[in-house]
C-alpha cells in the first residue's frame, strides 16, 4: 500500500481487522478478550488442580510419601494463589468480558485497548508465579515458598529470592485487576443503552460494579504490604521486622483487609450469574430486584470492616474482637437475604433441572453450609479452638467451590451455546455435575471432623488417628480433580461443533412451553438483541 493510501485513512478498506495470532494478541474486541480469559483460567484451573491432586495423594496416608515438607508448603502456597489469582478471577472476569456489554446494549468496553492490556498481563504475571514455584529447584535458587498464601512474616523475610518472583507477580495481577476493574465502572457509568437506569441493569452486571469497587479499595493495600514486605527484605526498612522496631502482625492487618474482601470478589461474580439462570428455569422473574442490589453493596461496606476475624489469637483486646466478631456475624444477614431471594425466585415456579439450574441449586445448598460453618469461626471463643485446623480448609472451599467455582461452571454451561452457536451435551455434562459435586463433597465433608478433632492444616504429616477420614477425603479428591477432565472434553466438543442453539437458547428446552407473561425490560441479557449477530 502507498504512503498516499495511508495517509487518505483507507487502510482499512483493503486488510480488515488482524487475523491468525495478531487477532489474539492486538485484539480490542471484548468477546475475543473474555474467550482468552477464559481460557485462561481453564489452563490455570488445570494447574491448581494439579498441585491440590498432589497434597491429596501426600495426605492419603500418614508418613512422608511423596514429597518433602518444603514442597508440600510450596504446593500449598501454590494452590491457593493459582486458583485465586490464575483461574477463578480471570474466569470471571472472562464471562464479565463477554456479557457486560451485551446486557447493557453496549457495542464494547469502554476502553477497548486497556482491556488488552488488562489480559496481557496476565500471562507474564502467571509466568512470574509459576517461577516463584519453580526457581528454588534451580543452584542458588533458594528455599521454597513455605508461607503459605498469606505470605506472613517474619517467615516471608526468611524466605529466597522465589518470593520476590511472587512479591512482583502480585503487583503485575494487581495492575490487571485494577485496570480491568476501571474499565468494567466506566463501561457501566457511561455506556449503557438509553433510557437504561442502573436500576435497570441485570444483577450479574451489578455484581460486576461492586465487585469492581471493592477490588479498586483493596488491592492497593495488598500491593502496599508486599511492596513493604520487599523493602524489609531488600532495602533495610523494618515495617514488619521486631528486631528493627517494626511489627509482623501489622502485614496481617493489611493482608486482611484486602484478603476478607477478596472472598467476596470470588463470590460475588457467580452470585450474579445465580440471578441470570435461576429465573430462567424457574419461568418465573428474579424476586427481590431492589434487595438483591441494596444486599451487595451493604456486603461490600461490612465485608471492608471485618477483617480481623482471621487474626483473633494475635492478642487483640476483647473490644477488638467483639467488635470483628458482631460485624462478622451481622454480614450473614445480607448473604442469607441474597439466597433467600434465589429461594423465593424459585418459589412455585415451573422448575426443570438443565446443568446450569442444577449447579444453581446444588450451589444454594452447599454454600449456605459453608456460610454457617463461617458463622460457627466467626464466634471468638470457639475459633480459638478451630483455627488453623483443617475444619478451616473444609469451610472455605464450602464457601469457595460452590459460591465461585460452580458458580463459574454454571455461567459457562449457560452461555456456551450463546457463545458457540451450539448446544453442549446435556448428558454428559449431568454426568459431569453429578460425579463433580459428590466427589467435592465426599472430599471436604470429612475434613470438617478431622479439624474439630485437631488436626491442623498446612501439614505434611499426622497422626495415626486421622487416617480414615483422611483417606476417604483423598480418593474422593482424585475423582474430583480427573472429574474437570470431563469438563475440558465437553466445552471443546461444544466449540467444535454440536446441535445448533437456537436464538433464544432456554425457551426451546424441555418444559419450556411456559412464556414470561411480560419480560421485564433489561432484565434479561437476552433483551439486547439489536447488538446480536
Ligand atoms: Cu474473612
Amino acid at each position: 500500500m502507498s504512503t498516499a493510501t495511508l495517509a487518505h485513512g483507507h487502510e482499512h478498506d483493503h486488510h480488515g481487522p488482524p487475523k491468525g495470532l495478531k487477532r489474539w494478541l492486538y485484539s480490542t474486541n471484548h468477546k475475543d478478550i473474555g474467550t482468552m480469559y477464559l481460557i485462561f483460567a481453564l489452563i490455570m484451573l488445570f494447574a491448581g488442580g494439579a498441585s491440590a491432586m498432589l497434597i491429596r495423594m501426600e495426605l492419603f496416608i500418614p508418613g512422608l510419601q511423596l514429597l518433602e515438607p518444603d514442597l508440600y508448603n510450596n504446593l500449598v502456597t501454590n494452590h491457593a494463589l493459582i486458583m485465586i489469582f490464575g483461574a477463578v478471577m480471570p474466569a470471571a472476569a472472562g464471562l464479565a468480558n463477554w456479557m457486560i456489554p451485551l446486557m447493557i446494549g453496549a457495542p464494547d468496553m469502554a476502553l477497548p485497548r486497556m482491556n488488552n492490556l488488562s489480559f496481557w498481563i496476565l500471562p507474564a504475571a502467571a509466568t512470574m508465579l509459576i517461577l516463584s514455584f519453580v526457581v528454588p529447584f534451580f543452584p542458588g535458587g533458594g528455599s521454597q515458598i513455605n508461607t503459605g498464601w498469606t505470605l506472613y512474616p517474619p517467615l516471608s523475610l526468611q524466605v529466597g529470592m522465589s518470593m520476590d518472583f511472587l512479591i512482583f507477580a502480585i503487583h503485575l495481577l494487581g495492575i490487571s485487576s485494577i485496570l480491568a476493574s476501571i474499565n468494567i465502572i466506566v463501561t457501566i457509568f457511561n455506556m449503557r443503552t438509553p433510557g437504561m437506569r442502573l436500576m435497570d441493569m441485570p444483577i450479574f452486571v451489578w455484581t460486576w460494579l461492586v465487585t469492581a469497587f471493592l477490588l479498586i479499595l483493596v488491592v492497593p493495600v495488598l500491593a502496599g504490604g508486599v511492596t513493604m514486605l520487599l523493602f524489609d527484605r531488600h532495602f533495610g526498612t523494618s515495617f514488619f521486622n521486631a528486631a528493627g522496631g517494626g511489627d509482623p502482625v501489622l502485614f496481617q492487618h493489611l493482608f486482611w483487609f484486602f484478603g476478607h474482601p477478596e472472598v467476596y470478589i470470588l463470590i460475588l461474580p457467580s452470585f450474579g450469574v445465580l440471578a441470570a439462570i435461576i429465573p430462567t428455569f424457574s419461568r418465573k422473574p428474579l424476586f427481590g430486584y431492589s434487595s438483591l442490589v441494596g444486599s451487595m453493596i451493604a456486603i461490600m461496606c461490612i465485608g471492608m470492616v471485618v477483617w480481623a476475624h482471621h487474626q483473633y489469637t494475635i492478642g487483640l483486646s476483647l473490644g477488638a474482637v467483639s467488635y470483628f466478631m458482631i460485624g462478622t456475624i451481622i454480614i450473614s444477614i445480607p448473604v442469607g437475604l441474597m439466597v433467600f431471594n434465589y429461594i423465593a425466585t424459585m418459589w412455585r415456579g415451573s422448575m426443570s433441572f438443565e446443568v446450569p439450574m442444577l449447579f444453581a441449586v446444588g450451589i444454594l445448598f452447599m454454600f449456605t453450609f459453608g456460610g454457617l460453618t463461617g458463622v460457627m469461626l466467626a464466634v471468638v471463643p470457639a475459633d480459638m479452638q478451630y483455627q488453623d485446623s483443617m475444619f478451616v480448609v473444609a469451610h472455605f472451599h464450602y464457601v469457595l467451590m460452590p459460591g465461585a467455582v460452580f458458580g463459574l461452571f454454571a455461567g459457562v454451561f449457560y452461555w456456551l451455546p450463546k457463545w458457540t452457536g451450539h448446544m453442549y451435551d446435556e448428558k454428559l455434562a449431568k454426568i459431569f455435575f453429578w460425579v463433580n459435586v459428590i466427589s467435592f463433597n465426599i472430599t471436604f465433608f470429612p475434613q470438617h471432623f478431622l479439624g474439630l478433632a485437631g488436626m491442623p492444616r498446612r501439614i505434611v504429616d499426622y497422626n495415626v488417628m486421622f487416617t480414615e477420614f483422611n483417606f476417604v477425603s483423598s480418593v474422593a479428591a482424585m475423582v474430583f480433580g480427573l472429574s474437570h477432565l470431563l469438563l475440558l472434553y465437553i466445552v471443546i466438543k461444544t466449540i467444535r461443533g454440536g446441535k445448533q442453539a437456537s436464538a433464544r437458547v432456554w425457551e426451546g428446552a424441555k418444559g419450556l412451553e411456559w412464556e414470561l407473561p411480560s419480560p421485564p425490560p433489561f432484565h434479561s441479557w437476552t433483551t439486547a438483541p439489536q447488538l446480536a449477530k
